[in-house]
């Protein structure tokens, strides 16, 4: 059960006493995480939608060294921003957005892009679904789940490619992948401990699912409405695809190879058992 916060509270640092649901639950306190680059043109809209639907949730908009004043429209529509002193990447944006929801005890984290995409009006639903299965510990929007097959699907080439990691990662997790590339992800304090000290860099978003993996954690994708970005342009150009699909396909492969965790097979995660960075 989360605690839905009046608008005046939003951003406002809280005290150390847990608060309390209605039902005596300690409330859970959400974070969104908002990476931006040189979004002007969507940045108001997503700030203003998240206040609209998701008002329990905080805001921080992790600014990635934009230079079209999106920090400056963000923190006029009341949103906390993070400026960060020089681009660092859409990884290394959210690596920082993980990092502050870990120092200020957040239990939830959900990553909400910028550029419109991401429809505040799901988190409700994802906040739901988390409460519902305790033993998840990462939820995955996906465009490909929706009953009417509607919203934004993304172009016909870069579809071939998701369905390309849909396949490796269905293989290497053991359950239906159907979106790896979608950034509409919220995450439980464990994934908030794994990703706060460790984030992929470039393209993350799949071999952030890899990494779940390899320290047992356990993600599920939910259906969602995706949008077409709402200005701005995109990191991924025709150009820079090709540079995608080899470096992402050569993450995942060393990703398996890099040292993971040793656990048995039913011994909880390190990362849920180790608490502290
Ligand atoms: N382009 C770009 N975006 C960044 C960067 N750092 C953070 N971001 C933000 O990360 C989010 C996702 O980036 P996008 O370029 O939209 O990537 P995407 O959503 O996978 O691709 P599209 O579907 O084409 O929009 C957006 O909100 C960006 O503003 C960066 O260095 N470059
Ligand atoms: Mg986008």
């Amino acid at each position: 059960m989360w605690l839905v916060q009046p608008p005046t509270m939003r951003g406002m640092s809280l005290g150390a006493e847990p608060r309390r649901a209605s039902n005596g639950h300690a409330a859970q306190r959400a974070l969104a995480i908002v990476p931006a680059y040189n979004e002007r043109d969507a940045i108001s809209t997503v700030i203003d939608e998240l206040a609209s639907h998701a008002p329990g949730v905080d805001v921080v908009v992790i600014d990635d060294g934009s230079t079209d004043g999106t920090s400056a429209i963000a923190a006029e529509h009341g949103a906390r921003v993070v400026r960060l002193p020089f681009n660092l990447g859409i990884g290394g944006a959210m690596q920082a957005g993980y990092r502050l929801a870990h120092d200020e005890g957040y239990d939830i984290a959900v990553q909400v892009d910028g550029d419109g995409q991401h429809d505040a009006r799901d988190i409700a639903a994802l906040l739901e679904a988390l409460d519902a299965d305790p033993a998840v510990d990462m939820l995955v929007g996906s465009r490909f789940l929706g009953a009417d097959g509607s919203g934004f699907r993304s172009s016909r080439s870069r579809r071939i490619g998701i369905r390309i990691f849909s396949a490796l990662l269905s293989r290497i997790v053991g359950e239906r992948v159907t979106d790896p590339t979608s950034g509409f992800r919220m995450v439980r304090r464990s994934g908030i401990e794994l990703f706060a000290r460790d984030y992929p860099h470039d393209y993350p978003e799949v071999e952030a699912l890899v990494m779940m993996h390899a320290h047992r954690l356990r993600a599920r994708e939910v259906p969602v409405m995706m949008r077409e970005r709402l200005g701005g342009s995109s990191s991924i150009t025709a150009g820079r695809s090709a540079y995608y699909m080899a470096k992402v396909t050569m993450a995942v492969g060393i990703a398996l190879l890099r040292r993971r965790p040793i656990v048995e097979a039913g011994d909880e995660s390190p990362v849920r058992a180790q608490n502290s960075l």
